[in-house]
């Protein structure tokens, strides 16, 4: 089987709060359902999340009380954003239930503790298409505020690559497929740098000096990211591929691509995008 993570800035216009991408959901629901294959999804939260956990800092856990109905926020809209990848998903006779991470998955010093993959295992062995998605949930772990106080977390950031990792592990996963807005992870920012160039397999070590050389990953932004961006997107590859999953850091604005990896045969040398290897 597949495992897929679509990431927030393919399915969200991440300058605008709250604002979905539908043709590049809907064309991204057409080639999953033309490839035909078992598949579980997770997406990110894109502009539906990481702009108010970041203005109320609640990647950082609990310091005030005008956190909470943030909280509540975020989980309603990541909700609304998995609402509509499944509209379009249904609409294209793929099998896709939400599975939301709030309501059974805990963090304990924003690590994840707890998660109920066995409840993915049945959807999957059933014929359903799984989809689950970065979320805000409860953080059982205790930090010390800048005065020395003990606080209790009380919520923190689940991603979708720490979702994804998990489900990696646990899943009996033949390729894992991360979707980004570019053609894979290049030696430096392709976005601000025109001679970036695509590299086709990617170590850690190699990351590690690509980040020293230049702060660059193929979709850094400079907008709000509570969780990193590529950073922790390869971090989660790279423990996935250090297990010999194959993974890959695929572009999913350019049609046909998400179909070609989706497929069954090796990918190629003339697939574009990039291998993360241990
Ligand atoms: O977009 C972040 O998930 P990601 C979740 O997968 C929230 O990093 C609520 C910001």
């Amino acid at each position: 089987m597949k495992l897929l993570k679509l990431g927030g800035s393919i399915i969200t216009d991440r300058d605008k709060p709250c604002t979905f991408r539908p043709e590049n959901a809907t064309r991204l629901a057409k080639e999953i359902a033309a490839a035909e294959c078992k598949i579980a999804i997770v997406h990110g939260a894109g502009s539906f999340g990481h702009n108010l956990a970041h203005d109320y800092s609640l990647h950082k856990g609990y310091s005030e009380d005008s956190q909470i109905p943030i909280v509540a926020q975020v989980q309603r809209d990541v909700k609304k954003l998995n609402l509509m990848i499944l509209e379009k998903l249904l609409s294209v006779g793929v099998r896709a239930v939400g599975i939301a991470p709030s309501s059974h998955a805990l963090n304990d010093n924003k690590l994840l503790s707890k998660f109920d993959t066995d409840q993915f295992k049945v959807y999957i062995k059933e014929g359903f298409v799984p989809v689950s998605f970065g979320d805000v949930v409860l953080d059982v772990g205790v930090y010390r505020n800048k005065e020395g106080m003990k606080r209790e977390m009380k919520f923190s950031i689940l991603s979708g690559d720490q979702i994804l990792e998990e489900l990696g592990k646990k899943l009996q996963t033949q390729r894992i497929i991360s979707v980004t807005d570019v053609d894979g992870v290049f030696d430096s920012n392709p976005k601000t740098n025109p001679n970036a160039r695509l590299l086709k397999t990617v170590t850690r070590k190699q990351f590690l000096q690509i980040c020293m050389d230049s702060e660059a990953g193929s979709d850094s932004t400079e907008r709000p990211d509570v969780t990193g961006a590529m950073e922790n997107k390869l971090e989660a590859l790279f423990n996935l591929a250090d297990l010999g999953k194959e993974c890959w850091v695929i572009n999913g604005l350019v049609e046909g691509r998400l179909l070609s990896a989706l497929g069954n045969e090796p990918l190629g040398e003339t697939f574009i995008g990039t291998r993360v290897i241990s």
